[in-house]
């Protein structure tokens, strides 16, 4: 369906800033939605209190090995939801296989995510810039599958403010950012409804990360 629309304007894979590839329509997000609301019957989607003493403005839940946190004392991967103290979901194999796919068509070669953070974003809701340096390596990218309402995500680049590139974001969209590019400000713009999908109420990202470093003779 998305296909129709956009796939006479827009390559399959384009280099939108450097070291971050832009994987338009990679994928379908109708089965994607299913196993998010899987998830979501374990570890609840949820607002996390910041250091800060305020609440994240997204609802998000975790998958996999380790989940993004974040409490009183801090932002870090757990491997426990705080919120049901036990382990997060299993990260699905489709899960697994699409970050290392999509990865791999940008030039990560064996990427092993153990980190599967999913946002979850209402009509209002915006991410204000900032860096992903929670992970105890950045040498690995960091995978984004978008899904449902589209956002314009913005890239600031090496400093907090002053937006360098803004770009439309669809269901289906993968970004994929390393080398380089892994530790830009970046950011997510008020999500307003879409005109053109007024059936569209809400918008997801899921994003694959490695979050713990690989140890030797650990599998
Ligand atoms: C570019 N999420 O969870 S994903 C986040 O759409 C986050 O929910 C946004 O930023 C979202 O931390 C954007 C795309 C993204 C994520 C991290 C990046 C792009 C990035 C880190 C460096 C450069
Ligand atoms: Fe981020």
């Amino acid at each position: 369906m998305s296909q129709d629309l956009f796939s006479s304007q827009r390559p399959d894979i384009q280099e939108i800033y450097p070291e971050v590839y832009l994987l338009a329509d990679f994928v379908d997000t109708q089965p994607l939605l299913q196993v998010i609301w899987e998830i979501a019957a374990q570890s609840p989607f949820r607002k996390m209190q910041t250091p800060m003493g305020h609440y994240t403005g997204i609802e998000l839940t975790n998958c996999g090995p380790y989940g993004w946190v974040s409490d009183s004392k801090g932002y870090r991967y757990a491997a426990k939801d705080p919120l049901t103290g036990k382990p997060w979901p299993a990260m699905p194999q489709s899960f697994f296989q699409l970050a290392k796919d999509a990865a791999f068509k940008s030039g990560f070669k064996n990427f092993n995510s153990d980190a599967c953070l999913i946002n979850h974003y209402q009509i209002g809701d915006k991410l204000g810039s900032h860096q992903d340096k929670d992970e105890g390596e950045f040498d690995s990218p960091i995978v984004s599958v978008s899904i449902g309402l589209p956002a314009t995500f913005q890239i600031f680049g090496k400093t907090r403010s002053g937006v360098e590139k803004e770009l439309m974001l669809h269901g289906g969209d993968v970004l994929v950012w390393g080398g380089d590019s892994r530790l830009i400000y970046h950011g997510v713009k008020t999500i307003k409804a879409d005109k053109q999908q007024p059936n569209l109420t809400e918008r997801f990202n899921i994003t694959f990360r490695k979050a713990v470093k690989e140890v030797k003779n650990k599998v």
